[in-house]
């Protein structure tokens, strides 16, 4: 029988963020839900408390048309998270428990960006879960091109993918890549993501659009995080090419983003060596051999400098759960 109140307590995923309201799947409903009061107190470091694929405790009232009231976010195994693009610095929650992450660029239209690719890595990397890259956009450039822009992504352990979102080509191999797991799709506006998960999902029919001919840019086609559950199992979540990626970490613990200078840490001259202009810095001697990556440097001295450059007015990150 019904309780006196009529409300069910239950738990959900969240699968989508609306300005007013969070859209939360439970095990036999999709529930469009309001906050309890007081939710968010506590919380103003966060730019959102929640986001898609947090798992929550909420009541629902299953009335003609279930609504319900989000009690409690639940703990999260993963998060991925940037500093918010707007002042002051604040923390911006993309996703919640994902697995795995992959970083998906374009070889052309727009403009394979190796900053860009290496930014989107670090936030998987902060978030603690294993990456990997999808270089799109086959059929427009040859084979061989591709694999001289991922090999430095191959030396370092990544896994790689080289697909045509149009053709079809290298798509069964992501598709393996996904089954069974939780995976954010992340790149600029315009890379495919759209495209790419529209061929594995037949009658998904995400909105794609093409690259702006003048700019040689995405148009920001997708606006909110899609959370799609996949036909053999697992959950895609298709992202909006972000135009800002600070990943939400301390400067001084970067290079630990970074697989490929792991091993060095610690071997420094300097116990705070920032691996920058130092003296003895076993990180810069592995770059003038040639056993780490120019490139990959060069991006981690941006991501480095923008980050001191977030941080110049508060100093450090503030603690966030
Ligand atoms: N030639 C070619 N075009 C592609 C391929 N994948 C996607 N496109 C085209 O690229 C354009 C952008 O694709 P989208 O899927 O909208 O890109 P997106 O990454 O989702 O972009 P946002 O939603 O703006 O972040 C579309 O016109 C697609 O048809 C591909 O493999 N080859
Ligand atoms: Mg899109
Ligand atoms: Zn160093």
């Amino acid at each position: 029988m019904a309780s006196n109140t009529d409300k069910e307590s239950t738990t959900g995923t969240v699968i989508a963020v609306r300005p007013r309201r969070i859209i939360v799947q439970t095990d036999t409903l999709v529930v469009p839900c309001d906050m309890r009061r007081g939710l968010l107190q506590g919380h103003r470091d966060q730019r959102n408390l929640i986001a898609v694929g947090d798992q929550v405790a909420l009541t629902v009232d299953e009335g003609n048309e279930a609504v319900g009231v989000l009690q409690e976010v639940l703990p999260r195994h993963s998060k991925i998270s940037r500093i918010g693009s707007l002042k002051p610095v604040r923390e911006h929650v993309i996703a919640a428990n994902v697995d795995q992450l992959l970083a998906l660029q374009a070889v052309t239209q727009p403009q394979f960006n190796a900053r860009s690719l290496d930014r989107f890595l670090t936030l998987g990397e902060v978030g603690g879960i294993s990456c990997a890259v999808c270089l799109n956009k086959l059929d427009l450039t040859d084979a061989e091109y591709c694999e001289k822009l991922l090999k430095p992504y191959r030396v370092i352990g990544y896994s790689v993918f080289t697909t045509s979102a149009i053709t079809g080509d290298g798509v069964d191999e992501v598709a393996d890549f996904l089954r069974g797991k939780t995976t954010i799709l992340l790149g600029p506006s315009g890379a495919g993501k759209s495209t790419l998960l529209n061929g594995l999902m037949p009658g998904l029919d995400l909105r794609t659009k093409e690259v702006s001919t003048s700019s040689g840019r995405g148009v920001h086609t997708t606006t909110r995080v899609d959370y799609l559950p996949l036909p053999d199992g697992g959950v895609v979540l298709d992202t909006p090419g972000l135009r800002s990626i600070q990943p939400w970490i301390e400067p001084s613990r970067l290079a630990t983003m970074f697989p490929e200078m792991r091993d060095s840490l610690g071997q420094c001259r300097f116990r705070d060596c920032m691996h920058i202009t130092e003296p003895g810095c076993a990180i810069r001697e592995k770059l003038e051999t040639g056993e780490i990556n120019a490139d990959r440097y060069e991006s981690y001295r941006r991501l480095f400098q923008g980050l001191k450059d977030d941080l110049k007015d508060i100093g450090e990150l503030p603690e966030t759960n």
